[in-house]
């Protein structure tokens, strides 16, 4: 098991690589799309419900570029584990099945081609029309520290989305006048297998892993669009559409414990088992839709220390990294909770080492 940190693009410094050094990590997961240009309080309601920012001037990412990344990174000793989301407008007709899509699809093949050669070994995606959407933000966990969450019955989950927005971004102008959009979640499915089935290949080539990222929320739906992975099963679904090793998870422990039913343990074990994992986004929640808060990573529900003996039991040899900690009261609150979490990783994954295997009281391995 390895340690990774992720940064969002413009925390994409050797700054911040040294503090990842510093804090035991030795990869790094980065987002390259900026979410914080030009927020736009006018995508929706306000606050944590607003959207992510404007992405309509975002141009394919070069080769160049992400040779460059790669290179940055291994100067402070790390490892580029992932690129973390394509930028909404890279693949907006995609998402929304548009008259772009046959063009969008061949950028993407061309972006995970140069990936490949760059040495970027996966690419994160969320396959979602509203994207991450309807948080509230308050002091939801330890000590009073800020974080978010979702409760069904505070926001209006059916507010219809702005023409020009699609993953909770502004990918145009919007037209005036235009119908709001509305999926199914049959369409959505049909949506994920015509792309995966032309990307698959060209990722298996490239000896690049896609690995899909669950619904935030794992709401039934949000804003008149379905929801894709909101279920733990449906993870399996999405691999069993191509039974590839190009075809992964980016398994996030937060979003699948939002999810109803089902046992987070047992479900982790079988996609380990199936040796489908990219990477795993290491966070902790109390609750499940529809109401939860995101918590420090040692307060939720999830028993990490339980999540970390079965990745070792099951020989997960891939990176974890922290996902939206809360932050804390002091001049570095990002910083703070990300070495927080980043050092209690650690520590289970040291004493899970040293304690060896579990057996059960008969003797098989558990
Ligand atoms: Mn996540």
């Amino acid at each position: 098991m390895k340690i990774g940190l992720g940064l969002y693009r413009e925390m994409l410094t050797p700054d911040n690589y040294q503090f990842a050094v510093q804090a035991g990590a030795t990869h790094i997961v980065a987002h390259m799309t900026n979410y914080f240009r030009g927020r736009d309080p006018q995508i929706s309601g306000g606050d944590d419900r607003m959207g992510w920012g404007d992405c309509s001037e975002d141009t394919l990412w070069t080769f160049e570029e992400l040779d460059g990344l790669v290179k940055s990174v291994r100067a402070q000793g790390l490892e580029l584990a992932a690129i973390e989301n394509f930028s909404p407008r890279f693949w907006s007709d995609v998402l929304l099945d548009g008259p772009d899509r046959v063009r969008q699809m061949e950028g993407l093949k061309r972006l995970i081609k140069d990936a490949g050669r760059a040495g970027v070994p996966c690419f994160g995606y969320n396959f979602s029309i509203a994207g991450v959407w309807g948080w509230t933000r308050g002091p939801y966990a330890r000590g009073g520290a800020s974080s978010v969450g979702f409760d069904a019955a505070a926001v209006d989950t059916s507010e219809p989305i702005p023409d020009g927005v699609v993953w909770n971004m502004r990918y145009r102008k919007g037209v005036p006048g235009t119908e709001p959009v509305k999926v199914s979640s049959a369409e959505l499915w049909e949506r994920l297998q015509a792309f995966l089935r032309e990307i698959v290949p060209v990722a298996e080539e490239a000896g690049v892993a896609l690995a899909a990222h669950p619904d935030d929320p794992p709401a039934e739906e949000l804003r008149g669009t379905a929801r894709l992975v909101n279920r733990p099963e449906k993870y399996d679904r999405l691999m069993d559409i191509i039974n590839s090793p190009a075809n992964r998870l980016e398994l996030c422990l937060g979003s699948l414990q939002e999810m109803p039913g089902g046992d987070i343990y047992e479900h982790v074990r079988r996609f380990a088992r199936r040796d489908r994992i990219g990477y795993i986004h290491f966070r902790n929640v109390r609750g499940k839709v529809p109401r939860y808060v995101e918590t420090f990573v040692d307060e939720g529900d999830i028993d990490m220390a339980e999540i970390i003996r079965i990745l070792r039991d099951e020989s997960y040899q891939g990176v974890l990294i922290p996902d939206h900690t809360p932050s804390m009261t002091c001049a570095a609150s990002w910083h703070a909770g990300m070495a927080f979490a980043l050092g209690y990783m650690r520590a289970l994954i040291q004493n899970a080492a040293a304690l060896g295997p579990c057996w059960s009281m008969n003797g098989a391995k558990v």
